[in-house]
């Protein structure tokens, strides 16, 4: 660099000052840099739902409309499988599983060809079970770039070289819950953590990614029980790792295993949380921890004006309505989308006639089953805690629309969460107010957790449909993409191309005539 001449020194400082810092930038780039297992480390979506599971791909955003035929880049048949898939560099892996032979696979794709480059058999002696949206694929594998690392409740932990090669292994007992164990690990510098909850065993674990060796353990004291999912993906705010665990939240040193802090809530741990400026933002849900989820059960007067046909002043069998002791509302599709009132416990003498003492007595029985579930909500945790945090320490962004399974995603100041329905909500995460509330057009329950690349905003419904919305709080609608398929993984973004993952194939979408794409496309 020119020394600048003592008259225009101070014209020039804060250039060479400026310049000085780039240039100590890019020293440290290129130092950290050379310790990335591959220099290709910028095409990275490590694990379920990218970069900590934050959601947010870098570069610009895939094409507005696309869809099978439509931007298509290419497209590879797939055994079925929820998992969704993690990028490294040129390699794309997922986990499946082939229905007709109950094989376990993990399968490494190219991201320019779209070709199957190697595959690995996982034979599990038994397959776990769980709900029927279930699959035994359902845990989204995670790379550093020079390894894969999948898991399966039917297995354990799996590790592979990029290339396929197999290098070691961590049997675990074959998980019990009725949701299935959808959990996922994901690599924080040279750990692995994983999160596993379910009526057999229930722990947070890291292990030496290098080795394979334990490092620590936490054994959870809270009981599972069959309403909990547990499928959050631990993430990382410096050296804590964050775990959203059953009725609670916990932070851990990631190379210790020590805990900073934990607080108690009313959750399943179902979505992954989301690192928000100083917070950590969870979408902390239960079941009935909303009126949505709880629909008023009628009075007796009420059901008998309604539905007492024959005018007898009873309720009989043929004239019992369906009513929903708890409901997820707008997700129709879903097999066991909710608990309805039985007959047979209402009618409590078994004379196939429901009397007005009869109901009455049930009532309380709801009323007091429903009493033992608490407010839900989106909660805020500042990344600072230390010890218990109590849950006046705890803020509360929302307590309604509060989604089940896709995980909360933020971007600039707000927090976006889809639930059923496709409801979309927008929450300024400074005001904690509520920016808008919209339907994206996209329809029937929602597993699939949203995602950002370019200022646009992702929302995926179980029936394949993927809606695009501007970011912001003026949301505008830009299209809504068809599958033609049920997709219930989180697509992944990697330099403006969106991979999604539908039930039985993997797709590439992208804009062949990008800037931002950097492949060598194919004409096809
Ligand atoms: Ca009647
Ligand atoms: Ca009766």
């Amino acid at each position: 660099m020119l020394k600048a001449p003592t008259n225009l020194k101070n014209f020039y400082a804060p250039f060479i000052y400026e310049n000085s810092v780039k240039f100590i930038i890019l020293i440290i780039i290129t130092i950290i840099g050379s310790n990335f297992p591959n220099s290709e480390a910028m095409n990275i979506w490590p694990q379920f739902r990218g970069p900590n599971s934050s959601g947010v791909a870098e570069g610009a955003s895939p094409p507005i409309h696309f869809g099978p035929g439509n931007n298509e880049l290419w497209h590879l048949p797939l055994n079925s499988g929820h998992s969704s898939p993690c990028i490294s560099g040129n390699s794309i892996f997922v986990t499946t599983f082939n229905e007709s032979n109950k094989e376990l696979g993990v399968v490494c794709i190219s991201i320019t060809t779209g070709e199957k480059q190697w595959e690995q058999i996982v034979q599990a002696k038994e397959i776990e079970s769980g709900h029927p949206s279930f699959n035994p694929a359902s845990s989204s594998p995670t790379t550093d770039g020079d390894r894969v690392i999948a898991y399966f409740g039917s297995y354990g932990l799996l590790f592979f070289g990029t290339n396929g090669e197999k290098l070691w292994e961590v049997k675990m007992p074959l998980t019990k819950s009725f949701a299935g164990n959808a959990t996922s690990p994901a690599i924080y510098d040279n750990r692995v953590v994983l999160y596993r909850a379910n009526h057999v065993d229930h722990f947070l674990i890291a292990f030496d990614k290098y080795t394979g060796e334990e490092i620590w353990k936490i054994i959870q004291g809270e009981r599972f029980v069959d309403e909990m999912a547990c499928t959050a993906c631990p993430i990382l705010f410096e050296r804590t790792v964050i775990a959203h665990t059953a009725r609670s939240v916990q932070g851990y040193d990631l190379y210790t295993g020590t805990r900073r802090w934990m607080t108690k809530c009313a959750t399943t741990a179902t979505s992954t949380p989301v690192i928000a400026g100083s917070k950590v933002i969870v979408a902390a849900w239960n079941k009935m921890g909303e009126p949505i989820l709880r629909p008023q059960i009628p009075s007796f007067k009420e059901l008998a004006k309604q539905h007492d046909q024959d005018n007898n002043g009873y309720i009989s069998k043929n004239e019992f309505p369906r009513l929903w002791i708890f409901h997820r509302p707008l997700g129709s599709e879903a097999p066991l989308n909710g608990a309805t009132v039985r007959f047979d416990r209402t009618d409590s003498d078994g004379n196939n006639q429901i009397t007005e003492i009869e109901w009455l007595k049930y009532l309380k029985v709801i009323e007091k089953f429903r009493s033992r579930y608490r407010t839900h909500g989106l909660i805020g945790i500042d990344l600072k805690s230390e010890g218990v945090v109590e849950e006046n320490s705890i803020e509360v962004l929302a307590n309604r629309g509060i989604p089940e399974v896709p995980s909360p995603i933020y971007h600039d100041g707000y927090v976006y969460m889809v639930k059923n329905g496709g409801l979309l909500s927008c929450i300024d995460v400074t005001s904690a107010q509520r920016k808008y509330q919209i339907r994206t057009g996209s329809r029937g329950t929602h597993y699939a957790s949203p995602i950002i690349a370019g200022g646009n905003l992702f929302t995926i419904s179980g029936n394949g449909e993927i809606a695009i919305i501007t970011l912001g709080p003026n949301p505008k609608i830009l299209s809504i993409n068809d599958m033609n398929e049920k997709v219930f993984a989180t697509p992944a973004i990697v330099d403006g191309v969106i991979y999604v993952r539908t039930h039985k194939n993997l797709y590439a979408f992208g804009d062949h005539n990008g800037v931002e794409y950097k492949f060598n496309l194919l004409n096809k």
